[in-house]
C-alpha cells in the first residue's frame, strides 16, 4: 500500500502485542486502507488483529434515525470480519473514556485509526495520542488521494485542487489488497456485542419525520453503485441538476458512513462506464468531495461565518443592515413554514425522506441567508437543519456546501445585491429555467 497514506501520530515504536484498528469514519471491511495496514502489520508481527468501534452517546446533531442506519451497517461489518477471524468489538462511550483501558487490557502494540478532518474527532484523537504509550498510525481511508498529500494548505476552489488531484490520481487510484483470514487468534473469546444494550446507551436527539428508504451497509451500497452505473450514469451529466428526476447516485449516506470507498466507486465507474459520463461523475465524487475534506482540515471555522473568504465577509458586512423581504425563525424554516412554495417543498422532501436533492440544497441554503436576520444566524440554522435531518449530514461535504451557498467558499464574487452582497444569488425563476418547479412542488409539498 502506498506509504503516503500513512500518518504517524506518535513517536512510539510499534511494540509486540495485538494490532487494533479503531474504526470510526470508514465503517467497512472491504476496500478499507486502514484495515489493510492493520492486517499487514499484524501479519508481520504474527499477532492477533482487533477492530474496535467506540459508540458515542451523541454525535453532533445525529438523531436516532442516523444511529439506526449506522448500527445496522456495523452489524454487517461484525459478521464480515468474523469470516476472517477478526473480532469486532463495540465499546460504549467516547474513545477517550473507553479505548485506553481496552488497549491496556489486551496489551495492544499498535493502534491504527482512520482519518476525519472534523474538529471534534481530531481533538479527541490528539488527546488520545498524548495519553497512549504505543504507536498510533492514522490512515486516510476516505479519500482517493490522501488529503494531506493532495495539498498542504487551504485550497481556493475546485479549480486549484483539481490539477493537484489529477496529477496524483494515477498513483493513488489503484486496486485494494484483499483482507485474508487472519491466522493469529486472540487468547480468550471476545465478548459478544450487546447490540440492543448499545442502543439504550444513546443520548441522540429523537425526532419525527421519515428517513431515506435506503438500506444500510456495505452490500446495499454496492448494489446502489451497480444500479447507478447500469441505469443512471450515462444520463448523470445531463440530468443531475433536475430534482424532479432520480438522476443522482444516492451514494452519499454510504460515503458518509464509510460503507463504501470513494475509491471503489471511482475504479468501477472508470472501468465500466463511457469516458464522458465517468468524468462528469468523478468531478463530483473526487474533486468536490476531496475539496470538502481539504476545507475542513485547513479551515477550523468550517461551519461559521469566520470561515468565509475575506471578500465574502466584507461584502456581507456591508449589507448587514439591508431590509430583509422576509424573516423566519429556526422553527418556521424547520416546519417548512415560509412564503415560498419551492423552498417549502425542498424542506418537505428533507423532512419526509431524510435526503434533499443536491440542486435544491443550494437554493435551500441561499434562501436561509436571504430570510435570516444575519449571515451568522443563517449558518447556525442551515448547519443545524442539515445535520439533524440529512442522512448524509454531519459531513465535510455539508459544511463546505453550506459555506459555499451562504459564504462564497470555493466560489467567486458576483455583482453586488441587497442582503447577498457579492455572494452568488439564486431564485425560483432561475430554478424554473432548469426544471419543472411545479412538478417538484407537487411531489414534495406538504400533504403531497
Ligand atoms: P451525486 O450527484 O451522485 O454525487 C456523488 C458524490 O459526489 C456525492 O455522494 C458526494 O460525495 C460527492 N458530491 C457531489 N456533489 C458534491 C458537492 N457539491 N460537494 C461535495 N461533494 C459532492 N453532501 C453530503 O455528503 N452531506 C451533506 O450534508 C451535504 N450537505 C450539503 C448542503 C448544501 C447546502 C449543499 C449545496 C451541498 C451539500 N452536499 C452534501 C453536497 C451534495 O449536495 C451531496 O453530496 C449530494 O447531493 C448527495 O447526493 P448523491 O450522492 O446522490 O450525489
Ligand atoms: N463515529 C464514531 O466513531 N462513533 C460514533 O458513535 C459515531 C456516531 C455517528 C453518528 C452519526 C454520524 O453521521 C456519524 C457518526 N460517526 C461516529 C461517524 C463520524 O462520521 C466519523 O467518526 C468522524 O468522526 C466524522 O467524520
Amino acid at each position: 500500500m502506498n506509504i503516503q497514506r500513512v500518518h504517524y501520530c506518535t513517536k512510539h515504536d510499534s511494540s509486540m502485542g495485538p494490532v487494533v484498528y479503531w474504526m470510526s469514519r470508514d465503517q467497512r471491511m472491504y476496500d478499507n486502507w486502514a484495515l489493510c495496514l492493520a492486517q499487514s502489520q499484524a501479519l508481520e508481527k504474527n499477532v492477533p488483529l482487533f477492530v474496535v468501534f467506540c459508540l458515542m452517546p451523541r454525535f453532533l446533531d445525529a438523531t436516532h434515525h442516523h444511529y439506526h442506519f449506522m448500527l445496522k451497517g456495523l452489524r454487517e461489518v461484525e459478521l464480515s470480519l468474523k469470516t476472517k477471524n477478526i473480532p469486532f468489538v463495540l465499546l460504549l462511550g467516547n474513545a477517550l473514556d473507553t479505548l485506553p483501558a481496552f488497549l491496556e487490557k489486551h496489551g495492544a502494540g499498535t493502534l491504527i485509526t482512520d482519518f476525519t478532518p472534523l474538529r471534534h474527532s481530531r481533538a479527541e484523537r490528539s488527546l488520545l495520542c498524548q495519553r497512549l504509550r504505543i504507536q498510533v498510525i492514522e490512515v486516510d481511508a476516505h479519500n482517493v488521494v490522501p488529503v494531506r498529500i493532495a495539498s498542504s494548505k487551504l485550497e481556493y476552489g475546485a479549480y486549484t485542487i483539481r490539477p493537484k488531484l489529477q496529477r496524483l490520481l494515477p498513483e493513488f487510484l489503484e486496486e485494494f489488497p484483499a483482507i485474508v483470514k487472519h491466522p493469529y487468534l486472540c487468547a480468550g473469546p471476545m465478548p459478544e456485542v450487546q447490540w440492543e444494550h448499545a442502543v439504550s446507551t444513546l443520548r441522540a436527539a429523537a425526532r419525527s419525520g421519515g428517513t431515506a428508504a435506503c438500506e444500510s451497509g456495505e452490500a446495499a451500497a454496492r448494489a446502489v453503485l451497480k444500479d447507478f452505473i447500469a441505469n443512471k450514469l450515462a444520463g448523470y451529466g445531463a440530468h443531475r441538476n433536475d430534482p424532479t428526476l432520480d438522476a443522482q447516485s444516492r451514494l452519499s449516506p454510504y460515503l458518509h458512513f464509510g460503507h463504501i470507498a470513494a475509491q471503489r466507486i471511482a475504479l468501477d465507474v472508470q472501468s465500466q462506464a463511457e469516458a464522458a459520463p465517468a468524468a462528469e461523475y468523478l468531478e463530483e465524487l473526487i474533486v468536490r468531495r476531496e475539496l470538502s475534506d481539504n476545507f475542513c482540515l485547513y479551515n477550523e471555522h468550517y461551519d461559521t461565518f469566520d470561515g468565509f473568504p475575506a471578500w465574502a465577509r466584507q461584502s456581507l458586512n456591508e449589507h448587514r443592515k439591508d431590509a430583509r423581504t422576509h424573516l423566519y425563525t429556526l422553527e418556521q424554516f424547520e416546519s417548512a413554514g415560509t412564503h415560498d412554495l419551492l423552498w417549502n417543498a425542498a424542506q418537505c422532501e428533507l423532512l419526509a425522506t431524510g435526503r434533499m436533492h443536491g440542486y435544491m440544497r443550494m437554493y435551500w441554503a441561499k434562501k436561509i441567508l436571504e430570510w435570516s436576520a444575519s449571515p451568522e444566524e443563517a449558518m447556525t440554522i442551515a448547519v443545524y437543519l442539515n445535520d439533524t435531518y440529512e442522512l448524509d449530514g454531519r459531513d465535510p461535504n455539508g459544511y463546505a456546501g453550506i459555506a459555499w451557498s451562504i459564504g462564497g467558499v470555493h466560489d467567486r464574487a458576483w455583482f453586488d445585491r441587497p442582503v447577498f452582497g457579492k455572494i452568488r444569488y439564486m431564485n425560483a425563476n432561475g430554478c424554473a429555467r432548469k426544471f419543472d418547479v411545479n412538478a417538484y412542488c407537487a411531489k414534495f409539498s406538504r400533504g403531497a
